[in-house]
């Protein structure tokens, strides 16, 4: 991080990018991961790497339902881990969720490797390592969850998620956050709360809201949720990548 120049232009993307290698490095993130992020990072280039107005509208509708919710949970991969550990943390703190580490590509020492990499960003509990529960409809290692993370779960934030799973967590009936910056793919199209934006500036941006909503009471909060609209938020959206075009 130390060799990208400040003032280049694409600073951000570059330090994301060497993020995510060295993500790969430590074998936290897969090296799938990597394709993810160079598709991410032209969206992101096409939204004029800003959090858009509706992004910041599903953000903060997103914090007011996990402030809402009785059994948050954060899902954590290995390109999440790499990009915002602390910043997840910070988020779990403001709203009183859990954090699960739930991979696509699971393996034990994937799963270790980002356990810790969480604790050392100030996780205290992070769960994902049982790994007891299953998510029907999914073939055995993908459908892998806690018991008492994800699964019993009432609202779940799945950033950069895989179509197939966001599809099987939807029709196990969570309420389900989207982090995706293409707002065409499947994840965000099921998601209650869709946020089209980069990870590295929702996270942080949700947890602000959240601090912001920590003291309203539950009908303030829920005006919040029930005034989003995701279809407009999506289209939104597409309409600023189209128009950018
Ligand atoms: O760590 P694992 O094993 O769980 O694997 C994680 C990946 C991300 C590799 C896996 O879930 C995967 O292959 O995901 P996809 O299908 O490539 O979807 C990733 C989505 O995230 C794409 O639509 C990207 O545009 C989007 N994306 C990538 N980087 C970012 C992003 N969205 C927001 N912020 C980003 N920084």
């Amino acid at each position: 991080e130390d060799e990208i120049p400040e003032d280049h232009p694409r600073y951000q993307d570059l330090l994301t990018r060497h993020r995510i290698e060295k993500g790969v490095d430590k074998g936290i993130t897969h090296l799938q991961g990597m394709h993810a992020e160079g598709r991410g990072s032209a969206f992101d280039y096409l939204l004029g790497e800003e959090t858009i107005p509706s992004a910041n509208d599903a953000e903060r509708a997103a914090a007011a339902e996990l402030l809402l919710a009785e059994r948050p949970v954060l899902s954590i991969n290995g390109n999440v881990a790499a990009l915002v550990p602390g910043e997840m943390v910070d988020l779990a703190d403001a709203v009183g969720a859990d954090l699960e580490v739930n991979l696509f590509n699971r393996t034990p020492e994937r799963i270790a490797a980002i356990a810790s990499h969480l604790r050392e960003h100030g996780a205290e509990e992070v769960k994902g390592l049982e790994g007891d529960a299953r998510i029907p409809n999914l073939d055995h290692q993908r459908a892998k969850v806690d018991a008492d993370g994800i699964y019993a779960a009432d609202v779940v934030l799945v950033p950069l998620e895989d179509g197939d799973r966001a599809e099987a967590l939807d029709e196990m009936g969570k309420t389900e956050i989207v982090i995706d910056l293409n707002p065409l793919s499947r994840s965000p199209q099921v998601a209650e709360v869709p946020i089209v934006d980069n990870i590295v500036r929702a996270v942080p941006n949700m947890t602000e809201h959240a601090r912001e909503l920590a003291g309203s009471n539950e009908d303030a909060l829920r005006t919040i949720v029930d005034e989003f609209d995701r279809t407009k938020a999506l289209e939104a959206a597409e309409s600023r990548i189209r128009n950018g075009l």
